[in-house]
């Protein structure tokens, strides 16, 4: 059983005034900002950026491992008696533990794109208790601590008051791990009900900008970990509503995913099959 830091809670997880969540607090919001500097300077270096293919549509490139490396290093110097899941890295299972996704939006990141971000989250007990989500390109911080809100750049942000299916913009994510059948039939009912249908390749990115009101819902049938579990402490923080990802045991094996704002929750719910909390 790992040991617990003193002032994290042995069985409820996180509580409002937590000292050891406050240092965990100020370390991500720094590791962010410096995981994200190392990425950018990658994205705008001169030389190609090199990658390889570790399946169908799932890019690699050698910032992935530098920027999970950096990150990975400094959580174990600062704090040892934490976990470790990496998306390219992998990790153990513990009752306290950050999940990375040290370049979200890789496909993006390897064709030059400038839409891909930083994924950073701590779950203590099985409740998503610190997330921070970095877009270097365009210096954007977005972060969350469980109880207190959602900030971008230190700011706060609330999820948009769409009502209308017709004025509505929300995100649908693809992967090969879903069938494309089941991605279309999600597509469909989202495009019947009348609303816009994005997709950005960055699934932390596009649930931060549902937290921010910039879009009206993210949904996708399957997701891993690192790619959302900050994003969707930031949804609920602004005033977003959620799946059941951790209920639903996501942290082990991933899962569907629907954040939303809470006038855009019927349609989605209806157009993925995905529930809501
Ligand atoms: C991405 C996810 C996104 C998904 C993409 C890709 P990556 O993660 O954030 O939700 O739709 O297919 O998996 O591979 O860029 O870290």
């Amino acid at each position: 059983m790992t040991a617990l830091s003193p002032t994290l809670s042995a069985e409820s997880g996180p509580t409002p005034s937590d000292p050891g969540l406050d240092r965990r607090e100020a370390f991500l919001i720094d590791l962010a900002r410096e995981a994200g500097r190392l990425a950018q300077r990658a994205f705008s270096g001169a030389e190609t950026l090199a990658y390889r293919m570790k399946g169908p549509q799932d890019f690699l490139t050698v910032t992935d491992a530098a920027v999970e490396e950096l990150v990975q290093n400094r959580l174990q110097s600062a704090f040892p008696e934490d976990g470790f899941l990496g998306e390219e890295s992998g990790g153990v299972l513990s009752p306290q533990i950050w999940v990375v996704d040290p370049i979200d939006g890789t496909a993006n990141f390897a064709r030059r794109i400038p839409h891909y971000c930083v994924s950073i989250a701590f779950v203590s007990h099985g409740v998503i208790a610190l997330g921070a989500v970095f877009d270097p390109a365009h210096d954007e911080l977005y972060f969350a601590r469980q109880g207190r809100g959602a900030t971008r750049n230190g700011k706060p942000v609330r999820v948009s008051d769409v009502r209308d299916a017709h004025a509505a913009c929300v995100e649908l994510g693809w992967s090969t791990r879903v069938p494309n059948s089941d991605y279309l039939d999600a597509l469909a009912g989202i495009l019947k009900a009348g609303a816009n249908a994005r997709r950005g390749a960055t699934g932390a990115l596009g649930l931060a900008y549902v937290a921010d009101g910039r879009s009206d819902g993210y949904a996708e049938l399957h997701m891993q970990p690192w790619d959302c579990l900050a994003g969707l402490l930031l949804v609920e923080e602004a005033g977003g509503r959620v799946s059941p990802y951790l209920e639903n045991g996501g942290l082990a094996k991933g899962g569907p995913v629907l954040a939303v704002a809470p006038g855009a929750a019927d349609l989605m719910q209806s157009a993925t099959g995905i529930a809501l909390k």
